[in-house]
């Protein structure tokens, strides 16, 4: 049977906005308070799919979440009508205010952990939204990513969804952005790689930090039983607390891997090679394990956070060649485009790099990788997913039409207290679940 790797990428949220709301993520922190574009943003996304699904692969897409989240500022006390408690939080609590208008949930690499059924011990592909509770306006997210995933992958006979785990920091978990799968055929059992920042429980082994890392050992391992994974097609690897310091929040600003490709920078891991022979040894020898460590003097660490050369995407063409889809800025790096032209002549899977511009998203630290959830799936799985929500030529014309209809061209801070600006987001994202046969995912919807 045919297997193969889809990508869903999250659709921008009407709201999109610069509020620098992530400590630790540089890009998020320098861009606080600028415009920005959710139109372009959006349109910068649907580019993203649409390339993919040009190149052959199975794209998808991920709808974004209701914003401003009146509802968590019902819980947090204020009262009254939603435009009363808009105009309301903007004035008396603004940082939660901004918080509760993100729209974060575009970078669906942090939606969920997803193993596939060549992994789990009852062959269903096993998702566990994420519950990012290290960043209160990310910790939002869970409940509305789950009832959207239910919703793209519904049919029980092929798919499994868990809770998420408990919300608090001890379980902190951000997703497949800090998991990745190594495997010599998508169809084949392989290595889901776990990178953690922190042990939870021991804090014999916390040094104190900058930035505390947002994701847990103890949330990898459960994670890892939920999915019903063996313990000899998983590993655990600790991510360099000195990297995080410098702003590597996520294991996927500095490592990414891909079937028999694993791509990182020396200085991602801890422990690191007695670590990679783990991931060998488990690996087998069905086919060659490539892996491509970049070195300080190829490209810095402050080099690969700023271009996001890390925060690429590498798949698989129907050819079995791979490529790298990278942001505009490692184009515009000397030293990384230098690096990525001559990687794909080096003898290594993959053999091509293509650029595309999502600076839109890369100014609040998130990249290509970031802005997509991978699900690998065989082909009978693939006929059992909600297909509205299946990238093809209709659906890309109906999007960017969706898109012109909804969304403004920018938005400042002031413009998140609009009350019309809820009432435009709704509208949308109403017509949203239809596009996508969603059903009433949104809590305004039920
Ligand atoms: O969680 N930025 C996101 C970026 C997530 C990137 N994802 C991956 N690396 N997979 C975050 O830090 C910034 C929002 C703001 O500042 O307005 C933000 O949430």
């Amino acid at each position: 049977m045919k297997y193969f790797e889809a990508n869903f990428d999250g659709l921008v949220g009407p709201t999109h906005n610069y509020a620098g709301l992530s400590v630790g993520n540089v890009a998020s922190l320098s861009n606080a308070n600028n415009t920005s574009s959710p139109k372009q943003a959006a349109k910068q996304g649907l580019q993203k799919m649409k390339a993919l699904h040009d190149l052959g692969l199975v794209q998808g897409v991920l709808a974004p979440q209701e914003r401003p989240d009146v509802y968590t500022l019902r819980r947090l006390g204020f009262t009254g009508s939603d435009s009363d408690i808009i105009a309301t939080a903007a004035k008396q609590a603004p940082a939660v205010f901004r918080a509760v208008c993100s729209a974060s949930s575009m970078w669906t690499a942090n939606a969920a952990t997803i193993s596939p059924s060549a992994d789990t011990s009852d062959n269903k592909v096993h998702f566990t939204p994420a519950n990012l509770t290290n960043k209160f306006h990310r910790s939002l997210e869970p409940q509305t990513t789950g009832r959207i995933l239910q919703a793209m992958f519904a049919d029980s006979a092929h798919f499994s969804h868990h809770q998420h785990l408990p919300d608090n920091d001890h379980f902190g978990d951000e997703g497949a952005a800090n998991h990745t799968r190594l495997c010599s055929d998508y169809g084949k059992k392989g290595v889901e790689l776990f990178v953690f920042g922190r042990y939870a429980f021991d804090q014999s082994k916390a040094a104190p930090r900058r930035y505390p890392a947002r994701h847990t050992l103890e949330a990898c391992e459960a994670v890892a039983r939920l999915h019903g994974l063996s313990n000899d097609n998983v590993v655990y690897m600790q991510q360099n607390p000195d990297v995080i310091d410098q702003g590597v929040f996520h294991n996927d600003v500095i490592a990414v891997g891909n079937q028999n490709v694993l791509f990182y920078h020396q200085q991602a891991f801890v422990d690191t090679q007695s670590k990679l022979d783990e991931l060998k040894r488990k690996f087998g020898n069905d086919s060659e394990l490539f892996l491509i460590e970049v070195n300080d003097n190829d490209v810095s660490v402050q080099e690969a956070i700023s271009t996001y050369l890390f925060n690429t995407q590498v798949i698989t063409l129907a050819n079995g060649e791979m490529a790298i889809i990278a942001p505009t800025e490692c184009q515009d790096s000397p030293a990384v485009s230098r690096y990525l032209a001559d990687l794909t002549g080096r003898g290594t899977p993959i053999k091509h790099v293509h650029y595309y511009d999502v600076k839109q998203s890369m100014r609040n630290g998130g990249g290509p990788a970031c802005l997509r959830l991978r699900v690998a799936l065989s082909e009978q799985e693939h006929q059992a997913v909600n297909p509205h929500v299946l990238m093809n030529d209709q659906l890309f014309a109906t999007l960017n039409n969706w898109v012109d209809k909804h969304y403004r061209d920018q938005i400042s801070e002031a413009d998140l207290a609009d009350p019309q600006l809820l009432k435009e987001s709704r509208a949308a994202l109403d017509e949203l679940t239809q596009i996508l046969n969603l059903g009433p995912v949104y809590q305004f919807q039920r």
